[in-house]
């Protein structure tokens, strides 16, 4: 009988429901969230944990006015399915279908964009400061997850909200997953503290039980004194939210609606910031994400009956992806060279350390949601003489900005990042698009970028900036795997290469010059067929290195063909395209530029294919910018040469 959702058009219809009836919804919603995602991919695990959470948080709070910013945001589908958007969840992900992050664009009860991760305590005390100052007084919830509070900006805003006197409600939604299993000193301090309330929930059953005979009344005496030993062993002596000012509550069974709903009204009276500790079960309710949240965090489609993702990797591939080639030519390495050590901040699985994690444990680092120390850890581990490499997607790279600029690159500290997910990302949308890393490494004194086009460059440059290169080098590589096409349309043969800082010219001709970096020939090559056919014939520049550019192989063939079109997976603004321009000019070398890249507006979320075309930066797209370009030249030669 799924027909429960779709009787809820707005939160307040929630409150017309019975417990059975609730029951039954968290069933039906979670049924859809299988459904939906096995079809679109997305985020599982975090979303079956979340349900009961969701629907207690909508019966207690008044949205919209009251306000809740979900941590990260990849847990907001039930919340989106009961704030009316339940019509439009089958679109999830999909381009122009809803979002798999809050949006505030989307809907008014999303009062605040997430993404990236422990933001959720700051943008909260924003909104309840801002509302303060307006005499409004209305709730604002922040929901944030254990994973999440490993963050630096998590401690930030905990310390100040702490010591404010906001009426700030933060919900802890402790799975004890982060992606992977939660790390660190907090990870410990939490599980402290639920092992305390097992053993206190474990202690109120004993004491019925041994009370109803006199040879259990002795027992319970022997016992009570061993009591408070064996709870000071097991119980941190204070939970830390309270020493930082927080009234702390729980931890709460997560998926008990009338407990939750108990304690969110009980809070409601209470001046001052208030913690909720609730615990919850990542993958609730669909037996493989229980039995492997970290596997069923983030899917691709999948078939519901027995869990295994829908087939993606063509027959015949050396590795599934890029990360996949990075992890064993990293490991084949590091099996020769005990100084390479690896590190991932909470993305040990989707980089594909885990793999290194297993076979060199003592030379392996997580530091949690922690981007910005761990680069500044790795800084320190160079200045002790051994090798850092940190595996980062793009995205996430974006939080250390500084810490690459101040600690490493100011220091030139021998750091190599490997820069996963650069380039559009697809789905996840404008807070995961990898297309500002170009940008913003380029502006890094001393910084070497390297963009491979296939997992035999990867595995070069990465023996390059292990052993070649000093000071910080990053080597950005793409989400999926290496092109097939190219190799489809001319045989090419994976060969061993020495890479030694120059460009590859892999098509010549006179027309135009087409440069481009990392999996982005491939669309040129498909364009350059077709211009070959239509009688513009270009050279074809696979520029590998972005920072230091391959200057003279760029001169000689823009001093040649007099036209140059520059194709990135990333912004436009500041890119290749800007450095290939900056080069020129610097040069005295007056050609155009045409550049084709990401434009200056966030990227939305749909599948990859889709935006590159979007973008203009798909075959099509370059094939016809390229036929505009020459013939522009070709029809300015001749009025020059008319006017003269
Ligand atoms: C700054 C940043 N780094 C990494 C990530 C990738 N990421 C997404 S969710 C997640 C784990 C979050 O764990 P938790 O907050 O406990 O939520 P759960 O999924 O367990 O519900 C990570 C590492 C991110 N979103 N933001």
């Amino acid at each position: 009988m799924d027909d429960l959702i779709s009787r809820i058009n707005k939160p307040a219809d929630l409150r017309n429901f019975n417990e059975e009836e609730l029951k039954l919804l968290a069933i039906e919603i979670r049924k859809e969230i299988i459904r939906v995602v096995s079809t679109n991919g997305g985020h599982l695990a975090s979303n079956l944990g979340v349900v009961e959470l969701t629907i207690a948080l909508l019966r207690q709070y008044n949205l919209p006015e009251d306000q809740i910013v979900w941590d990260v945001g990849h847990q907001t589908y039930t919340y989106k399915m009961l704030t009316g958007r339940y019509g439009d969840f089958c679109t999830l992900r999909m381009c122009n279908g809803l979002a798999g992050f809050p949006k505030r664009c989307e809907s008014e009860y999303d009062c605040f964009n997430t993404g990236h991760s422990s933001t959720s305590i700051s943008a909260a005390l924003g909104i309840l400061r801002a509302n303060n100052i307006k005499g409004d007084h209305s709730k604002v919830i922040a929901v944030i997850g254990d994973g999440a509070l490993t963050g630096g900006m998590a401690f930030e805003a905990l310390n100040d909200a702490g010591q404010s006197d906001m009426d700030l409600l933060v919900i802890l939604n402790d799975n004890e997953m982060s992606i992977g299993r939660n790390v660190g000193g907090m990870a410990k301090h939490l599980s402290a503290i639920r092992v305390s309330k097992r053993y206190l929930n474990l202690k109120h059953r004993t004491n019925k039980i041994l009370s109803k005979t006199s040879l259990g009344r002795f027992l319970k005496k022997i016992l009570e004194i061993f009591k408070h030993l064996i709870r000071y062993i097991i119980r941190p002596e204070k939970v830390i939210f309270e020493d930082l000012g927080f009234k702390y509550y729980g931890p709460v069974d997560g998926h008990d609606i009338n407990d939750l709903e108990l304690h969110f009204a009980a809070s409601k009276n209470i001046r001052g910031p208030v913690l909720i500790h609730v615990l919850t079960k990542k993958g609730k309710g669909y037996e493989f994400a229980e039995n492997s949240p970290d596997k069923y965090h983030g899917v691709a489609p999948f078939e519901i009956a027995n869990g295994i993702p829908l087939p993606q990797r063509n027959e015949g591939d050396e590795f599934s992806s890029f990360s996949e080639a990075f992890a064993e030519i990293l490991c084949d390495l590091a099996s020769e060279d005990d100084s390479i050590a690896a590190i991932s901040a909470a993305m040990t699985s989707g980089t594909g350390l885990d793999k290194f994690e297993k076979r060199f444990p003592k030379r392996f680092f997580d530091v949690g949601i922690a981007e910005q120390h761990a680069l500044t850890m790795a800084a320190g581990m160079a200045c002790g003489n051994v090798k850092p490499v940190i595996a980062i997607y793009s995205t996430f790279l974006q939080r250390a900005y500084d810490q690459l600029l101040h600690d490493i690159a100011l220091q030139d500290l021998h750091v190599v990042l490997c820069i996963d997910r650069a380039g559009i990302v697809g789905e996840d949308g404008e807070t995961h698009q990898g297309i500002y890393d170009i940008a913003l490494l380029r502006s890094i004194p001393g910084m070497t970028i390297l963009s491979p086009r296939n997992y035999e460059q990867l595995r070069s440059m990465i023996s390059y900036a292990l052993y070649t290169k000093g000071g910080p080098v990053a080597i950005r590589y793409p989400r999926g795997g290496e092109p097939k096409n190219f190799r489809r349309l001319t045989n090419e043969r994976q060969e061993k290469i020495i890479f030694d800082e120059t460009a590859e010219l892999l098509h010549e001709g006179n027309d135009l010059t087409i440069i481009t970096e990392g999996i982005m020939f491939s669309y040129a090559y498909e364009a350059l067929i077709k211009l070959q056919e239509n009688g513009i014939k270009c050279d074809l520049l696979d520029v590998r290195i972005i920072k230091p550019l391959p200057a003279k192989q760029i001169i000689i063939s823009a001093i040649k063909t007099k036209c140059i079109m520059t194709i990135e997976n990333g912004i436009n603004n500041g890119g290749l395209g800007s450095a290939v321009e900056e080069l020129l000019s610097d040069n005295q070398i007056l050609v155009p530029v045409i550049r084709l890249g990401v434009g200056d507006h966030p990227l939305v979320h749909g599948k990859i294919s889709e935006l590159f075309r979007i973008e203009g930066i798909d075959a099509a797209a370059i094939y016809n910018e390229a036929v505009n370009a020459v013939s522009n030249i070709n029809s300015s030669y001749k009025t020059i040469n008319s006017s003269e």
